[in-house]
């Protein structure tokens, strides 16, 4: 029986996936590295120093340690000044009524955001009191697709892995998400989504209702 949901932040709660989009595309224009959609959308649910490899993977010259350091802190500085901004006017529709809603039908609650932000962006979102666990990013060794955030998180609810649902929006996400044992929902209208269980526009169409019963 299910017991638990955990959920994705960016791009799945908050409106963030376009900032990090931004704040890559900006690093990108500024060294001279070529940045499209597709590239933006690779990125996606994968951490900082991962999404730079990416980026990186078309460069023209070859950058050592403390330069990655430096461009990855970089990026991280451009997104960080746009979310200080940020209020509860940013959470995507329907996310907080998701959320609500699992809660209401007994679920426990995880975050497994990649995203060493997301303290500081929950607290910005005023939602930070409705997880009964957050993943801390800064402890998962290995990024998304591999399934440890998505296994710290049913650990740190102590719910086993089958019997929690994951909602993502990025395909690392999804291949996290059924790689832990767990149903997968996606939210988006990307292709590289398909292999999810259940396929949503977007999080508002979230119904806990089909799942529990
Ligand atoms: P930061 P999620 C992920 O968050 C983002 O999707 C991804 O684009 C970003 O690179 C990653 O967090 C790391 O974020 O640089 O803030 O630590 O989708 O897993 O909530
Ligand atoms: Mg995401």
């Amino acid at each position: 029986p299910l017991k638990a949901v955990i959920f994705d932040l960016d791009g799945v709660i908050a409106d963030t996936a376009v900032v990090h989009h931004a704040a890559w595309k900006q690093l990108a224009e500024e060294i001279g590295v070529a940045f499209d959609d597709a590239t933006g959308e690779r990125m996606k649910g994968v951490d900082r120093r991962g999404s730079l490899d990416i980026l990186l993977e078309r460069a023209t010259r070859a950058y050592d340690e403390e330069e990655k350091h430096a461009l990855a802190e970089r990026k991280n500085a451009y997104y960080r000044e746009q979310i200080a901004q940020f209020g509860p006017q940013h959470l995507l529709p329907g996310a907080q009524a998701a959320i609500a809603s699992a809660r209401a039908a007994g679920m426990k609650i995880a975050l497994a955001s990649a995203s060493r932000n997301a303290p500081l962006l929950l607290d910005r979102l005023g939602i930070a009191g409705l997880f009964d666990y957050v993943v801390d990013a800064g402890r998962i060794a290995r990024s998304k697709p591999d399934p440890e955030i998505f296994l710290d998180a049913a650990r740190g609810l102590g719910v086993a892995p089958h019997d929690c649902l994951g909602v993502e929006d990025a395909a690392a996400g999804v291949d996290s998400i059924l790689a832990a044992g767990m149903a997968a929902v996606a939210v988006g209208d990307s292709p590289a989504l398909a292999h999810a269980d259940v396929l949503l526009p977007n999080v508002a169409a979230f119904d806990i209702a089909q799942y529990t019963t």
